[in-house]
Formats: structure tokens, C-alpha cells, sequence
């Protein structure tokens, strides 16, 4: 019998978190519940900046929110080989865990890169153009951390020079 309540308790809960989720749903959004999230967070702030000073700029009103126990700029970044055939794909099948990072002009960015392969041939770079010009090159199990000061505004592809086009990702520098 306890079993039982226990069971309606949780179909209960399970329907007012759904009931909840849905009349917080913005009503023009069909994407997953990841986007949501980010859509909101980044929407909010944009809208209220527009109602109170029309075109104005919005720079300083957007809400940014890192995640607990991260300090600011400061990213981790692991490889990960992919589960597939690269040479029955044709392509290098390795990424990056995050592919966005998203910075002010000034900034001090500080990313720690870990190489998690097995194997120490298996290399991985972390690789820049200019302006911000780099090549971080790693064997399989090694790690390094560096920094750099992000004085160029723009958008800039980081990449890895083994594994293109495949693992890439993208650094937003802001004004
Ligand atoms: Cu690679």
C-alpha cells in the first residue's frame, strides 16, 4: 500500500511539473527545453532595454549567468573522439566539448585544454588565426592551460589542425 502512494505522490508531482513547464513556455517557442533557457536568459533583458530607451544601446543590460563554481573566463575544454569510422565517413571525427565561448573585448581568458585520448599519437590542437594567433599542441593524455586577452572584437573559429572540418569551435569577443 505504501508502494503504492508512493507511485500516485510521484505521478502527481510529475503532472504539476509538466503543467508548470508548459504555461511557462513562451508561447512562440517549439524548441527543446536547452534553448528555452538560453533563449529566455538572452531575450529578457534585450526587451526590457528596447520598452525603456527604444534604439539605444543594449550592451550593458544583457544578463549574463555563469554556472557555479566557474570562475569568469575561465574555460574547460576537452577532445572527444566519436564513436564512428572516420575512414568509411571520409572525415576526422573528433570535437571539441565546447564549441562557444562568448567573452567582452579586454577580457582575460584563460581556457584549460585537456587532450583525453588514450593514446599519446592521438594529438590535438587548440589553434587561432590572427588576430589572436595560437597553436596549443597536445599528445593523448596531456593537459595545458594558458591565457590570453581578448583585444579584438569580432568572432574567431578555434580549431583543431589534425582533425578539420570536423572540430572546430567559435570564440565571440564583444565590445
Ligand atoms: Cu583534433
Amino acid at each position: 500500500m505504501t508502494f503504492s502512494l508512493i507511485i500516485i505522490a510521484a505521478a502527481v508531482i510529475a503532472i504539476f511539473a509538466a503543467v508548470s513547464a508548459f504555461t511557462t513556455t513562451p508561447p512562440s517557442s517549439a524548441s527543446p527545453s536547452l534553448n528555452n533557457n538560453t533563449t529566455t536568459s538572452m531575450m529578457a533583458p534585450t526587451s526590457n532595454a528596447t520598452n525603456n530607451t527604444a534604439t539605444s544601446s543594449t550592451n550593458s543590460s544583457v544578463l549574463e549567468v555563469g554556472a557555479p563554481g566557474n570562475a569568469k573566463n575561465e574555460y574547460y575544454i576537452f577532445t572527444q573522439e566519436l564513436n564512428a569510422d572516420e575512414k568509411k565517413l571520409g572525415v576526422p571525427v573528433a570535437v571539441y566539448t565546447l564549441t562557444s565561448i562568448t567573452v567582452h573585448k579586454g577580457d582575460n581568458v584563460t581556457i584549460h585544454f585537456y587532450n583525453t585520448a588514450d593514446e599519446a599519437d592521438d594529438r590535438h590542437t587548440f589553434t587561432m588565426q590572427d588576430p589572436y594567433k595560437m597553436n596549443i599542441d597536445l599528445a593523448g593524455g596531456q593537459n595545458k592551460t594558458f591565457s590570453f586577452v581578448a583585444n579584438t572584437t569580432g568572432g574567431f573559429t578555434y580549431y583543431c589542425t589534425y582533425d578539420l572540418p570536423s572540430m572546430t569551435g567559435h570564440l565571440e569577443v564583444l565590445p
